[in-house]
């Protein structure tokens, strides 16, 4: 549709905020039709750094970009938004234990999945990029008992593109020869990346997968730890290719899938694939009519099995980190 679309950018201000907004303005998420209003929500040292986006944002004359506003409270910045893409968190800091990280986080997500239910339109979407990023969406959603929780969904398209580029390198083909990868689990070096029922260049995911050489050493590792090789040979972390995956995300999630093909996002877990519900996991989706719908009836083998439900008990430990944050 063309209704202006509100959509606010938490940690609007940081790398990944900085490389995503220019694309939102220049309607690669929504499509070209849909005009955008935008919100930046930053924390209070910020927000000087995020109105000089603003600034920039403006010199793009971008045709859909109706308006740009700065926030440092999350209220005003959510009231009637439609489209939440939740970037900001707390990084982990020197000498921090992954518990206390979880637990600052929960905190912030807790918060903002009240004033979300309390402020955002009736048909709000939510993407969580900041780590941990599948509890944080668990946590929004646990704190807004008034939004479908299907609306609350955390990114691991990022991981599904790396999971396509190294298929891609392997196969020598190209992207778009390549169809029906699926991540599961958790946004970690835990996830798992399935070839099983993928489609080649015209070969089966099967078929490549008989190498389990390269399967094990190779392909799995090389997706799972991209992110630190990211960041050792960049010198920064990954900031432009996971803004492009959260675009591509809300872009599918609205405007649908490719017939005969699927994505990877993580949703709260509805009870599939031996998945605990309620945990936000990473399954094989299609989106239709606005919605993710999980591709069920995939038949996974044992070494698929044991490797999602690794994932599957590490996401269960880290809501177990966080319970106390859950409301009863
Ligand atoms: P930056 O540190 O560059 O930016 C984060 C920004 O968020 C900062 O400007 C900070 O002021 C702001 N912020 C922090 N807490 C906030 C709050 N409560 N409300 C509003 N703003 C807040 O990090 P960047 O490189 O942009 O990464 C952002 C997040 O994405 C990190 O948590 C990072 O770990 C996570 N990532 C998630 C990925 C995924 O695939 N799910 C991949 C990329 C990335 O690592």
């Amino acid at each position: 549709s063309s209704h202006p679309a509100v959509v606010t950018v938490t940690g609007a201000a940081g790398h990944i905020g900085y490389a995503a907004l220019f694309r939102i303005a220049a309607g690669a998420m929504l499509g070209h039709e849909r005009p955008v209003h935008l919100r930046l929500l930053e924390l209070p040292h910020a927000v000087s750094a995020a109105a000089g986006t603003a600034m920039e944002l403006d010199d793009g004359a971008f045709e859909q970009l109706l308006s740009v506003d700065i926030y440092d409270d999350p209220r005003a910045a959510f009231d009637g938004t439609d489209f939440a893409l939740l970037i900001g968190s707390r990084p982990r800091s020197k000498g921090m234990e992954r518990a206390d990280l979880l637990q600052a986080n929960a905190a912030i997500f807790a918060e903002q999945g009240a004033i979300l239910n309390d402020v955002a339109a009736e048909d709000l979407r939510v993407i969580v990029v900041g780590n941990p990023a599948n509890t944080n969406a668990a946590i929004a959603s646990a704190h807004a008992p008034d939004i479908p929780a299907e609306r609350f969904t955390a990114l691991t398209r990022l991981d599904h593109n790396r999971a396509i580029a190294q298929l891609a390198h392997r196969a020598g083909c190209v992207a778009r020869e390549i169809s029906r990868v699926t991540v599961w689990g958790n946004h970690s070096p835990t996830q798992y990346p399935d070839i099983f029922h993928a489609r080649v260049a015209g070969r089966s995911g099967a078929e490549l997968a008989t190498d389990r050489t390269w399967l094990e050493d190779d392909f799995i590792p090389t997706v799972a730890k991209r992110g630190t090789a990211i960041i050792e040979t960049r010198g920064a972390s990954s900031a432009a290719s996971a803004a492009s995956a959260t675009i591509d995300h809300v872009h599918d999630w609205v405007l649908g899938t490719p017939a005969d093909d699927w994505t990877s996002a993580a949703l709260p877990s509805p009870g599939v694939y031996g998945v605990p519900e309620g945990l936000v996991c990473s399954f094989p989706v299609r989106a239709v009519a606005g919605r993710w719908e999980i591709v069920e009836g995939l038949d996974i083998n044992d070494f698929s099995r044991a490797r999602i439900d690794a994932s599957v008990a590490e996401l269960a430990g880290e809501i177990a980190a966080v319970g106390d944050l859950l409301p009863a």
